[in-house]
């Protein structure tokens, strides 16, 4: 299994461990991208996305609202790591009411979406969309949660069960390759040559990205 953990297997195992009646909140950004094609969705689950299709920090408080109106299902949030912080003193709230919801941040340290806009609508370089990192972990144990932490990919399956096993409020960080680009269905030309241009004006981080671009490329060709 690659490292960096890749966005696309922490969405996957997640959506092993939803039941039929699970509901699933998702919130906007990259994590859309990983949510949409690598969730199954099962007959009885209900999934929800920004309302608006597009505003950030929509999936904790919608986790908890679902939580409240329907007690007895499984309640998740899954969700970026700026959309999460944007909105991060609600998880108190959770811990306040005993809501056992369980939220999964994919942590890649980035404003994903906006990174990838940049280089492939634009054809700018990436610019300021680093993330300071914070420890949702502990963040999670300071709030009088439980916080758990995914690094290796091998770790992931086991490290959810024993999320999804811990009653209350639960946060799951999963450190994933902030390099992974979500890939539009079909790649226009237009994108293309945004994106080469991109990485020819400097964007940060260029050579990791050719490789993890290469790297899936040769992927799906073996
Ligand atoms: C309230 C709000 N602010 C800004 C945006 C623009 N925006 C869309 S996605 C995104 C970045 C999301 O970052 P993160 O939550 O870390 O998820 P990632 O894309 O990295 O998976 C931003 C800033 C928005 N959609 N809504």
């Amino acid at each position: 299994m690659t490292k960096p953990m890749k966005p696309q297997l922490v969405a996957a195992e997640l959506g092993k461990r939803l039941p039929d009646n699970a509901i699933v909140n998702c919130d906007s950004g990259t994590i859309a991208t990983w949510w949409a094609r690598h969730v199954p969705v099962k007959r009885g689950q209900l999934h929800t996305l920004s309302g608006n299709l597009a505003t950030m920090a929509c999936g904790l408080p919608y986790t908890i609202a679902s939580q409240v109106a329907y007690p007895d299902r499984l309640c998740v949030g899954i969700v970026g790591d700026g959309g999460f912080s944007m909105l991060m003193a609600e998880f108190v709230t959770a811990v306040r009411y005993k809501l056992p919801i369980k939220i999964l941040i994919t942590k890649n340290n980035s404003l994903g979406q906006i990174k990838w806009e940049q280089m492939v609508f634009l054809g700018n370089p990436e610019y300021e969309c680093d993330l300071t990192p914070i420890n949702f972990a502990s963040f999670a144990q300071a709030c009088g949660g439980v916080g758990f932490s995914i690094e290796e990919p091998g770790d992931c399956s086991e490290v959810l069960d024993r999320a999804f096993n811990t009653p209350g409020p639960v946060l799951i960080e999963a450190l994933v390759d902030p390099n992974e680009p979500p890939m539009p269905p079909k790649v226009t030309v237009k994108q293309t040559a945004h994106f080469v241009e991109s990485l020819a004006k400097g964007t940060p981080d260029r050579r990791k990205i050719i490789d993890t671009v290469l790297a899936d490329k040769i992927r799906e060709m073996v």
